[in-house]
């Protein structure tokens, strides 16, 4: 059978559109990796313990935009989702969060859509995160675009509740939701309890060593 031309324009603009988001992952990443760098030679420690990144599913978009109630089209994808592109930045410390986000929201060429701070503000569900929208430019052989990219930065801690809460309940429906959703936060509050208590060790051992 023959693909309508219609069709073979949509899938290279879709394909032109996720390019452009991996480029941009791809110098959201340089950014925080030369911070890691430079923090690493000056401190001694590296503020990053790891970076990830990803290009969210073509399935993940469709779900989201209808779920939200946009059109399912690319120019209402590219308008309405923040976090087709994606990149996780886990740090060691909640006070490396906020060093990190404010280095990176100082460049000039970052350009700050929405700051989300589900770490002094967690979501009902105990989620904790900072999250920042941004749009980042890209240079390519004609032209220079700014690309948006979701920037999350959450401790090492918040990382591992967010993976598993996210395979076992996020967005779940079924009969036990209220007790699994009351346990996970549960969970969510003892984890962040930890966090303030390894920032506050932290905190003592750099005041002895000053
Ligand atoms: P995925 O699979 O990571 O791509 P929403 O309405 O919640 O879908 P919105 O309005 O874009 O999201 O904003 P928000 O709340 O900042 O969520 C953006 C992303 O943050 C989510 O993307 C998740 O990655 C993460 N996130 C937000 N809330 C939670 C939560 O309660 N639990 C977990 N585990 N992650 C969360 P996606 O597209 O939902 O998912």
């Amino acid at each position: 059978f023959r693909v309508p031309e219609s069709m073979v324009a949509w899938a290279q603009q879709f394909q032109d559109a996720m390019m452009m988001y991996n480029c941009a992952i791809r110098e959201v990443k340089t950014k925080l990796e030369v911070l890691n760098d430079e923090l690493s030679v000056r401190n001694q420690r590296n503020p990053i313990e790891m970076i990830k990144y990803r290009i969210k599913q073509p399935h993940s978009i469709i779900e989201k935009l209808k779920r939200k109630g946009f059109p399912l089209t690319l120019q209402s994808m590219t308008e309405n989702l923040d976090d087709i592109a994606g990149v996780r930045v886990i740090c060691s410390f909640v006070d490396d969060i906020y060093a990190l986000a404010g280095m990176m929201m100082r460049q000039d060429d970052v350009h700050v859509l929405q700051i989300k701070d589900y770490i002094r503000n967690p979501k009902d569900n105990g989620y904790r995160s900072y999250h920042i929208i941004a749009e980042v430019p890209v240079y390519f052989s004609d032209q220079k675009s700014f690309i948006r990219v979701e920037i999350q930065i959450r401790t090492i801690a918040m990382d591992s509740w967010a993976s598993l809460e996210h395979e076992m309940h996020y967005k779940r429906e079924g009969g036990n939701r209220a007790l699994i959703a009351a346990e996970l936060k549960h969970v969510a509050d003892d984890l962040a309890s930890c966090d303030l208590s390894m920032q506050t060790i932290r905190n003592m051992i750099r005041e002895e060593e000053a």
